[in-house]
C-alpha cells in the first residue's frame, strides 16, 4: 500500500522538553493514571471530515492545502487514498479511533442508490484495512447538510421528501456504521432550525424531529446496533436558530419527548462557547443529567463570531473538560473526537500530525491536572464547605421534606439577621493556576 506521509515517523512521547516537533510532551500512550492507561482514558478520534475533505478554502479564497492524495482523480480512488492516509495518520499517531460522515468517506452520486453503491465498496475497503490494524470506529453520522436537497433542513424541511430522503440516508449510515464497528452513532442538527418564523411551524419541525429520532431509535433496536446515540448540540451556524442549541435545551427536548433514555449527548467546545457558555458548562450540564457521552475536542476564537474548529490547546480548558469526564467516572463510549482542522495558513502535510499533537498533548496535559486535583480534593473540600448549612439544622430540614412555607417564615423570623460567607473566586482561581503550573 501506498506510504502517504513518508517523512513522518510514529510519534514517540518525548516529554516536555523535547525540541522535536513529531513528538509529544504530554501524551505516553502507556502510562497509567490512576488504574487506567492514558489511552484508555482520552479514546482520540480523527475526524475524516477536516483531516482528508477540508482543503483551507474561505469566502474570500480557495483551499491551500497541499495533500499526497492530490494526484488521485478518480472520485472512488480518492476516497479510497483518504482512507489509506487515515489507517496511517491515526496509526503514527497513536489514535485508537476516527469518525465520518456518509458523504466523507464515499462520493455522493447523482442517485441515491448508486451513492449507497459507493458506500458500500468503501465500507468493503475500509473493513479490509482495519484486518491489519488497531484502528476502530467511534462514530459515524450522516451529513444531511450540504447537498442544496437540504437546503430548508433534513429531518425538519418543510418537505415531507426530504424528511424521507434524510432517513434513507440515517438508515444507511447506521448500518455502515455497525458493519465497521462502531461504538457511537451522532446526530447533529445539520439545517435542524430555522431563519425566520415568518415562514416556519416551529411546533410541527420540532414534532418532526423528535419523531425521527424515535424512527431511528426503533430501526437500532430492529437490526441490532447496540452503539449509544449522541446528539450533538450548537446554538446557530448553518441557521440562525438551531433546534439543539446546548445541553440543556436538548436534555428538555429529549425528556419532553420521551426519548432520554436512549440518547447522551456529544459536547463539542466550540459549540458550548457559541451559546456563550464555557465547555465545561456544557460538560457539567450532560454529566447531572446523567448524559455526557462523548466529547468533539476544539477550541474557538473568542474574538470571532463563528465556528472556527481550531484544534484545542488551551490547558486551563483541556484541564477542567478533563475533570467534567474524571467526576462522570471515564468516557464509556465516547471518546475525545478532534473535529478541528489546521489553519489555512498550515497548509502542508505534516501540519495534520502538529495539530493533532498540539491537541493530544494539551487533553493529556489536562487529564494529568485534572487528576491531580481530583486526588488533592482541596476544590472539592470547597465545595462541600460551601455548601454545608445543607448538611444539619434547617437546611437538612428542608432535603429532608420535613418543612414547609409556614415553618420556613417561623425560622426567617427568628433568624434574620443572615450572615454570608466569601466565595474566594480569586483564590480558587490562583490555586487553579498553581496546579496548571507545578507537576
Ligand atoms: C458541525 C458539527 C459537525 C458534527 C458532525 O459544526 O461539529 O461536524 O460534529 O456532523
Ligand atoms: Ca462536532
Ligand atoms: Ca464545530
Amino acid at each position: 500500500m501506498r506510504t502517504y506521509f513518508p517523512d513522518v515517523p510514529k510519534i514517540p512521547y518525548e516529554g516536555p522538553k523535547t525540541d522535536n516537533p513529531l513528538a509529544f510532551r504530554f501524551y505516553k500512550a502507556d502510562e497509567k493514571i490512576g488504574g487506567k492507561t492514558m489511552r484508555e482514558h482520552l479514546r482520540f478520534a480523527v475526524a475524516f471530515w477536516h483531516t482528508y475533505q477540508a482543503e483551507g478554502s474561505d469566502p474570500f479564497g480557495r483551499g491551500t492545502a497541499i495533500r499526497p492524495w492530490h494526484d488521485v482523480t478518480d472520485p472512488l480512488d480518492l476516497a479510497k487514498s483518504k482512507m489509506e492516509a487515515n489507517f496511517e495518520l491515526c496509526g503514527k499517531l497513536g489514535a485508537p479511533f476516527f469518525c465520518f460522515h456518509d458523504r466523507d468517506i464515499a462520493p455522493e452520486a447523482d442517485t441515491l442508490s448508486q451513492t449507497n453503491c459507493n458506500l458500500d465498496a468503501i465500507v468493503r475497503y475500509t473493513k479490509d484495512l482495519m484486518k491489519d490494524s488497531d484502528v476502530k470506529l467511534l462514530w459515524g453520522t450522516t451529513n444531511a447538510f450540504s447537498h442544496p436537497r437540504f437546503v430548508h433542513g433534513a429531518s425538519t424541511s418543510p418537505n415531507a421528501d426530504v424528511f424521507a430522503f434524510a432517513a434513507a440516508q440515517v438508515k444507511k449510515a447506521m448500518e455502515v456504521t455497525k458493519e465497521l464497528g462502531g461504538q457511537n452513532y451522532v446526530f447533529w442538527g445539520g439545517r435542524e432550525g430555522y431563519e425566520t418564523l415568518l415562514n416556519t411551524d416551529m411546533g410541527l419541525e420540532l414534532d418532526n424531529l423528535a419523531r425521527f429520532l424515535r424512527l431511528a431509535v426503533d430501526y437500532a433496536k430492529e437490526i441490532g446496533f447496540t452503539g449509544q446515540f449522541l446528539i450533538e448540540p450548537k446554538p446557530k451556524e448553518p441557521t440562525k436558530h438551531q433546534y439543539d442549541f446546548d445541553a440543556a435545551t436538548v436534555v428538555g427536548f429529549l425528556t419532553k419527548y420521551g426519548l432520554d433514555k436512549y440518547f447522551k449527548l456529544n459536547i463539542e467546545a466550540n459549540h458550548a462557547t457559541l451559546a456563550a457558555h464555557t465547555f465545561q458548562h456544557d460538560l457539567a450540564v450532560a454529566r447531572l443529567n446523567g448524559m455526557l457521552g462523548s466529547i468533539d475536542a476544539n477550541q474557538g476564537d473568542p474574538m470571532l463570531g463563528w465556528d472556527t474548529d481550531q484544534f484545542p490547546t488551551n490547558l486551563y480548558d483541556t484541564t477542567l473538560a478533563m475533570l467534567e469526564v474524571l467526576k462522570d467516572g471515564g468516557f464509556k463510549k465516547g471518546g475525545l473526537n478532534f473535529d478541528a482542522k489546521v489553519r489555512r495558513g498550515s497548509f502542508e502535510p505534516v501540519d495534520l500530525f502538529l495539530g493533532h499533537i498540539a491537541g493530544m498533548d494539551a487533553f493529556a496535559k489536562g487529564l494529568r491536572t485534572a487528576y491531580r486535583i481530583q486526588q488533592d480534593g482541596k476544590l472539592d473540600a470547597f465545595v462541600a464547605k460551601r455548601y454545608d448549612s445543607w448538611t444539619k439544622g434547617i437546611g437538612k430540614e428542608i432535603l429532608d421534606g420535613r418543612v414547609g412555607f409556614k415553618e420556613l417564615e417561623a425560622y426567617a423570623l427568628e433568624h434574620d439577621q443572615v450572615r454570608n460567607v466569601s466565595g474566594r473566586q480569586e483564590w480558587l482561581e490562583s490555586l487553579l493556576n498553581a496546579y496548571l503550573t507545578e507537576g
